[in-house]
């Protein structure tokens, strides 16, 4: 609707015969492609052309290109045989373009349908015009919502060109020929400096419609699929001192230009290259570049500015090396203790770095972690009890949240406490089954032992598209982390698989099965299973199901605390199945709400809060699960597993994916309500009899390893024990 009235308001204004290049460089990009010509594509000002210059992507990249083009006349490609980088690749879309205005758009982000109209019906004589970029890391159907204002405001260019990016300016392609605007080639980053300062030294200030969107993708995966600006920093800041040093010559006498240089300069020293120039290596590998760009530099246009930051100035620009690397220590010194003391983690970090970690390592002490601290389980629980009872000489501490009762000799300390930092920093051994904070520096000496927490259903990592969680720097914080492990434990050789490329693990497998399932393979299950009713109150003349689903990771309150809502049908199922069976309800460690078993409290035990799981395996004649990796635990059992499986299609095509084929790889029915549910429950002999050969077929690809002795096995070979 508001297009077609934009478009006739164009009409009218005789707008639309004007034509925009719209040029797109693209280097393997092609998971973003849809999106990014798409969005061009759908534009409601329908007079343009797409210049893509492919800048010798991969033959992946290009069959994208060619699907996305073959039906739209108005997109030209060109193919560059050798990758010349983004300047060159802009450059040559500029030589080739036919527009009267010309559009940059990166090949991984997107605009919204509006963005183009909007810019050129308010364009007016001015010959270049800008919006608002906004930062986002994945495209939802509200970004691409129209626009239904339409302000136009001046914006002085200091602002506007502050982050160096060309990208979403509508310029006439004539003022770029009668200036000779070009970007520079001679440069991998920061080639748009040669396009802005140009425009700089003509223009103060420029239109700008806040309305008129461009999205910035933020790169989920810097270490897969990094974008320019998630490649190496040091790269960067000698190309941003050469490309600083060759603009100050060419625009002494434009003193606009000339002061934004300046600033540019101040702003990229303060929060680059002061952090890139960390070690006296750098400061010799580096310094006579500095030198040489800083000489430049006029103290006139930058006046108010740190007294620290300008006697480093002053250093590098009297080429007093000596006295720079004095200055700048002093800084980073002073900078990192003032950080220390802005709070009680933040010291307790400062500590274990600066101080903790080089005490001397304790060779015989070993740390365990279950599930960041939340309980006492898991193959870090199996492997501590086998050698506690094995008489050796270690010592054992174990991380928790709050005190537990636990065996053995083990020292408890509470997670974030100094004791954690300082066990963490002096003891040999790490064993968890999770990962561990990346402040944790590791050591020389550290021996990190990742028991891992499950055989994975879900993607994970490197193997997920895009990231739905609440932590954007999911991929890159995990790839650091799982830096520092030296041995991951795999249960089979599917896992094994999958941790090589999910994880991007190249240390040794341990490949035995899990400690965490020696117990399901214990001869005298029974007894054990009994006691552990007793324990918990259970009544020993009914039958258990357990109820143990995983978490989504679309519903949180906040970073590591999810939201369930339970869609059992607790008071049919007491009904139903009441005089039989009884059912443990066991939710995941991240669900931060309480499940309410109100009115069915002697059929329904909320056990989430119980340490291990495994001990509900032994006691429950029935699996429930959804997705999560229980399953593949409780197969070993060899007991019926059913999959309450309500929001398949959302779970496996938006949030996750999964690595094997639930309709007919599982070993269980996939159940889509809690009639369904208590149905199967009811007839549970003739599920087993049909699910019998794909359990089969499944239990010889999963639990073929384990064998009960899988703790023994991986302490010989982590602990020589
Ligand atoms: N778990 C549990 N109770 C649940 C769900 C899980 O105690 N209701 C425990 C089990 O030991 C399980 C582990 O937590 O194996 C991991 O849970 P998943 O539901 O599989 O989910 P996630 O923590 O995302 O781990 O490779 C495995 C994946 O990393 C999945």
């Amino acid at each position: 609707m508001l297009g077609i009235f934009i478009r006739s308001y164009f009409d009218r204004r005789g707008i639309m015969d004007k034509k925009i290049s719209v040029i797109i460089p693209i280097f393997n990009t092609e998971e973003f492609l849809h999106e990014s010509i798409g969005s061009v594509i759908n534009q409601t000002y329908k007079n343009i052309e797409i210049v893509i210059i492919d800048d010798a992507s991969t033959q992946s990249c290009k069959q994208v290109i060619t699907e996305m083009t073959n039906n739209d006349n108005r997109i030209i490609t060109y193919e560059l045989s050798d990758r010349r980088g983004v300047g060159a690749a802009r450059n040559l879309g500029i030589n080739k373009a036919t527009g009267d205005y010309i559009y940059f758009l990166d090949s991984d982000d997107y605009i919204p349908e509006t963005t183009l109209e909007l810019l050129i019906s308010n364009i007016k004589e001015s010959s270049i015009i800008t919006g608002l970029t906004k930062s986002i890391n994945k495209m939802t159907a509200d970004d691409l919502n129209l626009n239904e204002k339409e302000t136009v405001i001046e914006e002085n260019c200091f602002d506007l060109f502050k982050k160096m990016s060309a990208l979403h300016l509508l310029i006439k392609r004539d003022f770029i020929k009668e200036n000779n605007i070009l970007f520079s080639e001679e440069v991998q980053f920061f080639s748009d400096l040669g396009f802005i300062l140009p425009i700089l030294a003509e223009k103060k200030s420029i239109p700008y419609v806040p309305d008129s969107i461009y999205y910035k993708r933020t790169r989920n995966d810097p270490i897969t699929n990094p974008s320019l600006m998630q490649l190496d920093n040091e790269k960067q800041m000698v190309d941003f001192l050469n490309i600083y040093t060759h603009l100050k010559n060419t625009y002494k006498e434009k003193s606009y230009a000339d002061r934004f240089l300046d600033h540019l300069f101040l702003n990229y020293y303060r929060r680059s290259i002061i952090v890139i120039m960390n070690s006296q290596e750098k400061i010799e590998r580096y310094f006579n570049q500095l030198f040489i760009s800083t000489k430049k530099l006029d103290f006139k246009n930058i006046p108010k500015q740190n007294p620290i930051i300008n006697k480093e100035l002053k250093a590098i620009k009297k080429n007093n090396k000596g006295r720079f690397s004095f200055l700048l220590k002093s800084h980073n010194w002073l900078s990192s203790l003032k950080t220390a003391l802005s709070g009680r983690t933040k010291l307790l970090i400062y500590v274990y770095q600066n101080f903790l970690i080089k005490l001397p390592l304790k060779e015989k002490t070993i740390v365990f972690e279950s599930f960041l601290g939340k309980n006492y389980s898991d193959s870090p629980k199996n492997i501590y009890e086998y050698m506690y009872k094995q008489n050796t000489d270690y010592k054992y501490i174990w991380i928790f949240n709050e005190k537990r009762n636990i065996p053995g000799p083990a020292k408890q300390i509470k997670r974030f406490s100094f004791s954690y930092y300082y066990y963490l920093a002096t003891a040999k051994y790490w064993v968890s089954n999770s990962r561990l904070p990346l402040h944790l520096t590791k050591r020389e000496g550290n021996v990190y032992l990742q028991t891992w927490h499950g055989t994975p259903l879900k993607k994970l990592v490197f193997d997920m598209n895009d990231i739905h969680s609440a932590n954007p720097n999911y991929k890159l914080h995990f790839y650091k982390q799982s830096r520092r492990w030296d041995y991951l434990i795999s249960a089979n050789q599917y896992s094994s698989d999958i941790f090589r490329s999910a994880f991007k693990f190249e240390k040794e497998m341990l490949e035995y099965g899990y400690p965490r399932n020696d117990a399901l393979h214990s001869k005298n299950k029974d007894e054990i299973s009994k006691e552990i009713k007793q324990n918990l109150g259970i009544p020993l003349t009914k039958k258990v199901v357990l109820y143990a689903p995983t978490w989504r990771d679309d519903e949180f309150y906040s970073a590591g605390k999810y939201k369930f809502k339970l869609r059992l049908n607790l008071k049919k199922m007491k009904e139903e199945l009441g005089d039989e069976y009884i059912i443990l309800l066991r939710m995941h460690y991240f669900i931060a709400n309480n499940i309410e078993t109100d009115g069915v409290e002697d059929f329904a035990y909320n056990l989430s809060k119980y340490n291990d799981i495994a001990d509900l395996y032994l006691i429950s004649d029935i699996l429930i699960t959804d997705y999560s990796s229980v399953f593949f635990d409780y197969a070993n059992l060899k007991r019926p597993i059913l999959f309450y499986t309500y929001d398949l299609e959302k779970y496996r095509d938006t949030l996750r994916g999964f690595y094997i084929n639930m309709e007919n790889e599982v070993p269980g029915p996939l159940l889509m309500t809690s009639d369904e549910v208590i149905d199967s429950i009811k007839n549970i002999n003739e599920v087993t009899e049909k699910y019998k050969y794909t359990y089969d077929q499944f239990y010889e690809k999963i639990c073929g390893w384990e064998k009960g002795n899988a703790t023994e096995q991986v302490v010989k070979r982590v602990f020589n024990v």
